[in-house]
């Protein structure tokens, strides 16, 4: 079905393994790589032990933009661990302060009709540009940098058919809210949602990249707008239209599924607390009493969105009990903005600019006040994420977060009353790649350097042929990588030294799981861990796979798997299994043991069902769904493992 759809044509003309035929594993040619300083680190730790000289993308980029704390050395030093690598392997330095990665690369090198994997969830952003933009953990990255295709389950292809246009302000950050009050955070696991119809020709690249981005909370593999004259327009504006070429799917293209939205009936949403799909009408919850504001993230923090807030403030001022922030998308936003005057409106209005970065949507700062109401027009809510527990987080747009700051509580910003704001859409925007450092000639010498901060990576034993596990934790639906594997101020500066990590591995849920792994694992105890559905969902981070391995998990079961975790698992050593009955679920719980006999052979034999038995005496019947290759990698104990057994 996936033939003549912008994706099904992107993904043919990669294609390196394997047909289009839905969750079978394909393999595509990676053309462009990101990653980002709190993936980055270990992504090029594992990028030298792989022993390539120069990477062989057509781009990399390595973007600084999630910790910009400085609150000692540990931080400057991975940065300047990145820049050095960055020079030395062929690959572009975005420093710190340029922006977060997702908005650069739309700005600077987003290209129709090429491949991107980034070691970031949120990559699908260049999806705006009519590009096939993948989030993955740094391993595959690093892969993809050493010229290896990627592997993945050829996705369903959901065609949004837009139609109608948004009402004033009504934002498209309404319409993938919309999305997510409908499908859900699970609703998109193995699926691309691919935008066509009418209602795409008045949505501009940053419109279109601003719901790329939050089909990522959809558990969606990407999101592919059409390459079309608006992207050439945005191209030209960029002044890169030589990357312009037309990407449309064909008239008479059948999706796999096929979702109908009239964007004039759209209204201002609101995600609540403590989930990206817990949406509903703004004017449902108006009224409640907000203490921060902020306007940023991925999301939203491009011109468009900083000039709709900035237009809305004219004449008017920030409510005194609100903190009102902006964090720009990039240094070409704040540029501009400086340019058109809304800086000194923002300023004058009482808003608090901050630097160009990810800052509080990472909990690095901006934590609310207890017990108190956050707006944000960020991706992801989810508990304790904003540095505060607990914490009640709103993700709206640009458009009711300003309405909100003004009057001090939730509004919806139609109420206002206000006529809509004109907005720009630039014929040019302002060229200057100060904050980007491109590589050294190839054979330069160039140091490497290191802090000591940036420890080894672990060596990770193969899988044995028998062996006894004891459930450790067992957790619920919808968990996320920020409770396996927190963020924040006290642990981002930890990324590149795995046995510090390894201490808050679910501390969220449960802080003495690192002490009773470590212990245990000292008698030589091995581990399982169970879930329920959608489980590891959010982040890319691959510490979320790779803390626990170097605790001693080996197996997770759980009803289902989000995308980007099951992948990160595998290429740690960890084996992801789902319950066939999911009633099973019932009969573990902390502390049960279970003995997998002959798991080696099974996995190396391409057994789709496993069985577990636990010393109650229960059979468990667990799935493997797994490509040949995901089985070489387990059974060899890791990717790097596998990686380097090949070279
Ligand atoms: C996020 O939004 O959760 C992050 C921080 O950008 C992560 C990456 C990370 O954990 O470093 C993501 O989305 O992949
Ligand atoms: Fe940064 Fe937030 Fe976007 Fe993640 S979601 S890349 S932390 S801005």
């Amino acid at each position: 079905m996936a033939k003549g759809t912008v994706t099904g044509k992107i993904i043919e003309r990669h294609l390196v393994e394997g047909d289009l035929i839905p969750n079978t594993p394909i393999a595509i040619k990676i053309d462009q790589t990101l990653t980002q300083d709190a993936t980055g680190t270990m992504a090029y730790l594992e990028f030298e032990a792989i022993g390539i000289d120069r990477v062989k993308t057509s781009l990399s980029v390595s973007y600084v933009d999630h910790n910009l704390l400085q609150t000692d050395f540990k931080n400057a030093d991975d940065h300047r661990f990145l820049q050095t690598v960055a020079a030395k392997y062929g690959i572009y330095f975005s420093r710190p302060g340029n922006g977060i990665c997702h908005q650069v690369h739309l700005e600077r090198f987003a290209a129709p009709g090429k491949t991107l994997l980034g070691s970031d969830s949120h990559t699908p952003t260049a999806g705006g540009c009519g590009m096939l933009a993948i989030g993955a953990g740094g391993m595959d990255v690093a892969l993809a940098m050493a010229g290896e295709p990627f592997h993945l389950r050829m996705p369903q292809i959901v065609g949004v058919y837009l139609t109608g246009s948004l009402s004033p302000w009504v934002s498209p950050k309404d319409v993938i809210l919309e999305i997510l009050r409908r499908l859900s955070v699970k609703g998109g696991v193995g699926k691309v949602m691919e935008y066509f119809g009418p209602g795409l020709s008045h949505l501009t690249v940053p419109d279109r990249a601003a719901i790329a981005n939050l089909g990522t909370e959809l558990g969606a593999t990407s999101t592919v707008f059409p390459s079309d004259e608006m992207t050439k327009r945005f191209l030209i504006a960029q002044q890169r239209e030589d990357c312009y070429e037309e990407f449309l799917a064909e008239s008479d293209v059948e999706y796999d599924e096929v979702i109908e939205l009239d964007l004039s009936s759209l209204e201002p949403m609101a995600a609540c607390p403590s989930s990206p799909d817990n949406v509903v009408k703004v004017r449902e919850i108006e009224g409640s009493e907000v203490a921060q504001v902020i306007v940023g993230s991925c999301a939203n923090s491009s011109f468009r969105d900083i000039q709709v807030v900035a237009k809305a403030l004219e004449g008017k001022r920030v409510h005194e009990n609100v903190s009102f922030e902006i964090n720009p998308g990039s240094r070409q936003v704040l540029e501009m903005a400086a340019s058109h005057g809304l800086l000194s409106t923002l300023i004058h209005a009482g808003a608090r600019i901050h630097q160009s970065g990810c800052l509080g949507c990472i909990g690095m700062g901006q934590a609310p006040p207890s017990d108190a109401i956050s707006l944000r027009t960020f991706t992801r809510n989810f508990p304790g994420r904003s540095g505060t527990v607990p914490d009640k987080v709103y993700l709206v747009s640009p458009e009711t977060a300003v309405a909100s700051a003004i009057t001090g509580r939730i509004t919806d910003p139609r109420s206002i009353g206000d006529e809509p704001v004109e907005l720009i859409d630039p014929d040019r925007y302002i060229i200057n790649d100060v904050g980007i450092a491109p590589p050294q000639p190839q054979g330069s010498k160039v140091e490497i350097i290191r802090g000591p901060n940036i420890k080894p990576l672990p060596n990770f034993d193969p899988l044995t042929d028998d062996i006894e596990l004891t459930v450790i934790l067992k957790v619920g639906d919808n968990i996320t990588t920020d409770h396996i594997m927190p963020a924040g101020s006290k642990i981002l500066p930890l990324r590149s030294n795995c046995p510090a990590i390894s201490e808050y591995c679910f501390s969220a849920i449960d802080p003495e799981f690192s002490r009773r792994a470590k212990e245990g694992a000292h008698d030589g105890r091995r581990w399982m861990i169970v879930g329920g559905e959608n489980y590891g969902q959010g982040s890319s981070r691959e510490h979320a796979a790779l803390a626990p391995r170097y605790l001693g998990v080996r197996v997770k079961l759980v009803k289902g798997f989000a995308r980007i975790h099951k992948a990160n698992l595998i290429n740690f050593g960890i084996i992801p299994m789902t319950f066939k009955d999911p009633s099973d679920y019932d009969k573990l719980s902390q502390g049960s043991k279970v003995r997998i006999k002959g798991i080696k052979e099974a996995i190396m034999t391409g057994k789709e069902e496993i069985s577990l038995l636990t010393s109650n005496g229960d059979s468990i019947e667990a799935l493997c769904e797994l490509s040949e290759r995901d089985r070489e990698i387990l059974v060899k104990g890791g990717l790097l493992n596998w990686v380097r057994d090949r070279v």
